[in-house]
């Protein structure tokens, strides 16, 4: 799982002065003083010198690193695909066929089943697609580059680890940017939270499925998951609500939203804090989003699409109906959405990168302007606006 970002979650070494966290120079020499970083924090001798024997420098993981397409679908689309009936149904299978340890996942993590579920359609299908690239020579190549070295090296310490307990191979392959397995996880991860879920004794996220189960679940509930709490739920609004007290950044009880007019579309709505989104316009799906969303799944992935997409997954997985679809404004294309980045960041705007996508920065420019231009304040960028912006 890629909750990869936000702390460097490797604790089980301490890191030490005496290493730096050089990077780049001579291949050989940098694995050299990976080694003996490993070494001093306790991993098997025999263990770090087989990870340094066996990892190659890998132009294929670069040139993946220095491209990272580009997020551009819209939440309908996306979630139109991503959260397809065949998806729902095996989710099911594999509910139904992993029941116990669903169970056990969720007395003791507090994680409901059809969360866990979700993350591991999202990540690799159910199993399906778990990657191709060398682990150990993906996160050495990572490390040695000068990018993102202190988030790297350290995996690649985890990873020796791991091999020196007998749960990596040196020929394991995964993504690209050195996640393993079922749920996508680094080798920090695994070693700091990794569970044995099948009672063989060994971590495997790879090869074991309740393993995976398990370590998710544990990895949700260490980012702060709440059991008994909702993530997202729809709602409907009325046309009249004030717009420009929706979005991420607007939490406020849901007795508030109560007196907004905001009503659950099944069901009853806790009595807890929570967001109002609608990341297609107030025209579009809108949902309610609770702390376990804006804490946990936005620690998963930045991208509202993306998570939003994951959430409503897992609400689909528990058996929520599909959302109303609405008629919402066309979205933009790339281009049509580089314009619009350009002219607020002529009007002052903080867009951020101009990448043609709809991120947190550009939904809240165009929040102001639409609130300028008198329109309703949904973050959803028109036709309309574009113009009115020349
Ligand atoms: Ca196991």
């Amino acid at each position: 799982m890629r909750f990869r970002f936000a702390i460097l979650t490797f604790f089980l070494l301490t890191p030490s002065g005496a290493f730096a966290q050089a990077c780049g120079g001579p291949w050989g020499e940098f694995l050299n003083g990976v080694r003996q970083e490993a070494v001093a924090a306790g991993v098997p001798v025999d263990a770090a010198n087989a990870v340094i024997a066996a990892a190659r420098q890998s132009a294929d993981v670069l040139k993946r690193d220095r491209s990272q397409s580009v997020f551009r679908q819209s939440f309908l689309k996306f979630s139109g695909r991503a959260v397809s009936g065949d998806r729902l149904r095996r989710g099911a299978q594999m509910r139904q066929k992993h029941s116990a340890v669903f169970d056990r996942a969720q007395r003791e993590f507090g994680v409901p089943p059809e969360v866990i579920l979700a993350f591991w359609a999202m990540e690799t299908d159910y199993g399906a697609v778990m990657g191709n690239f060398s682990t150990i020579s993906a996160l050495a190549t990572l490390a040695h580059d000068c990018r993102r070295p202190a988030l790297f090296r350290p995996q690649l310490i985890a990873a020796m680890a791991l091999v020196g307990r007998g749960e990596l191979a040196l020929t394991e392959t995964g993504a690209w940017a050195g996640e393993i397995g079922h749920v996508q996880m680094l080798p920090g991860d695994i070693l700091a939270r990794g569970m044995d879920g099948d009672g063989d004794g060994r971590v495997q996220i790879k090869t074991s499925a309740p393993d995976a189960i398990m370590s998710a679940a544990k990895m949700l509930e260490f980012h702060g998951w709440r059991a008994g709490e909702p993530w997202l739920m729809e709602v409907t609004a009325p046309e009249s609500l004030d717009w420009s007290q929706t979005g991420l950044a607007a939490v406020r009880s849901v007795a508030d939203w109560r007196a907004m007019g905001v009503a659950a579309r099944a069901g009853s709505l806790p009595q807890l804090d929570a967001a109002l989104i609608a990341p297609q316009g107030r025209k579009g799906p809108k949902f309610l989003a609770f702390h376990n969303f804006t804490k946990v799944y936005l620690e998963w992935n930045k991208s509202l699409v993306n998570t939003t997409t994951a959430a409503y997954l897992a609400t689909r997985l528990g058996g929520a109906a599909p959302y109303l679809k609405g008629q919402t404004d066309p979205a933009f294309s790339g281009d049509e959405m580089i314009a619009l980045q350009q002219r607020l960041q002529a009007k002052g705007h903080d867009v951020g990168k101009v990448d043609g996508i709809l991120g947190a920065k550009t939904r809240a420019a165009v929040h102001a302007e639409q609130m300028r231009a008198g329109l309703p304040a949904d973050g959803w960028p028109t036709r309309k606006l574009l113009s009115g912006l020349k």
